[in-house]
């Protein structure tokens, strides 16, 4: 992390939208390809970093919020209300539409949902390469009337159209703040949260409720090692707030933690192509919870 950071400007972004308006693009084009598709795969349900944009005066920490649509099952609500929560503690929502689609059902459940949220909400219109300009005020007006956005901003993810401003207007409504993540284990290493995201997502799954959401997992290392047929070394620590926590996500004889590591490597390998070696740590740290939610919750490591 950067010491002396004033003025540099850091915080989260949620990018939200119905189904194909561009996100996955949209992402791609500002980060790279390989985080936003890697991400894109479904495999947990909750918020997870895809993307980290970091410049010498800001880091943008992009944020999937899953769960944004009408409910049809128990899980479906309980994700709803994570994403409700996330969206309150992001510094923007970008909520991405397409030029070509009228206002549609999808979109009025989002903005139900965004109503008496304090966070400012960016509309980003896309695809403005498949509309005519002068359709533009009509479109920028039908949204108008059904929400108070704090920025309306036409763009093309996929040309890049108005993408540069895009990107300038959301560091305005940045807080100064850290570099969260060193600039270039993001842009080197995507897989790092993937890896932590799918460690956690293990750990919770087998605890059920014993465990808290707010455990963290920290990669401590990736490495190949190219002795033993360049089998990809991973070291994590699993974080937990109290000696009992630690020691249910042990289990007897470390028979949990042993489970964890051998779902979480198959996903790992699959992930990353290649035979891995997965080595687990679990830790007590009393005051993690004490920390800002954003840090607790998006694995932020110190
Ligand atoms: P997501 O579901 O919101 O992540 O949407 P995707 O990023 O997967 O995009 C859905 C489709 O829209 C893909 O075929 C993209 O190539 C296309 N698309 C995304 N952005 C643009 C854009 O600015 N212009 C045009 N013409 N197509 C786009
Ligand atoms: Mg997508
Ligand atoms: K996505």
């Amino acid at each position: 992390m950067l010491e002396n950071n004033t003025g540099y400007k850091s915080g989260f972004i949620s990018i939200i939208g119905r189904p194909n308006v561009g996100k996955s693009t949209f992402l791609n084009r500002v980060i790279g390809q390989k985080i936003a598709i890697m991400s894109d795969k479904p495999q947990t349900t909750r918020n997870k970093v895809q993307g980290v944009l970091t410049t010498d005066d800001s880091q943008m920490i992009f944020i999937d919020t899953p769960g944004i649509h009408k409910p049809k099952h128990k899980l479906g609500d309980f994700m709803l209300k994570v994403s409700k929560n996330t969206l309150r503690e992001v510094d923007v929502i970008m909520f991405m539409v397409n030029a070509e689609q009228k206002l549609g059902k999808g979109d009025e459940f989002i903005l139900e949902m965004l109503e008496g949220n304090p966070t400012p909400v960016f509309l980003v219109i896309n695809k403005i390469d498949q509309v005519h300009p002068d359709e533009l005020m009509g479109i920028i007006d039908s949204y108008k009337e059904r929400y108070d956005f704090a920025e309306i901003v036409p763009i093309s993810a996929l040309q890049g159209n108005n993408v540069e401003n895009l990107l300038a207007t959301l560091t305005k409504y940045l807080p100064e703040g850290p570099q969260y993540y060193p600039a270039d284990q993001v842009t080197d290493h995507p897989e790092r949260f993937i890896i932590s995201e799918l460690i956690r997502e293990k750990v919770l799954h087998l605890t059920r409720e014993e465990i808290p959401h707010s455990i963290a997992v920290v990669i401590d290392k990736i490495r190949r090692d190219e002795e033993n047929e360049g089998k990809i070394r991973v070291a994590a620590t699993i974080i937990v707030e109290r000696d009992s926590q630690k020691g249910i996500v042990i289990g007897k004889r470390g028979a949990l933690l042993k489970e964890v590591g051998i779902r979480a490597r198959k996903d790992i390998e699959m992930l990353l192509g290649s035979k891995v070696y997965l080595e687990l740590w679990v830790k007590v740290q009393k005051d993690w919870r004490n920390k800002s939610t954003h840090l607790r919750d998006f694995g932020f490591r110190d």
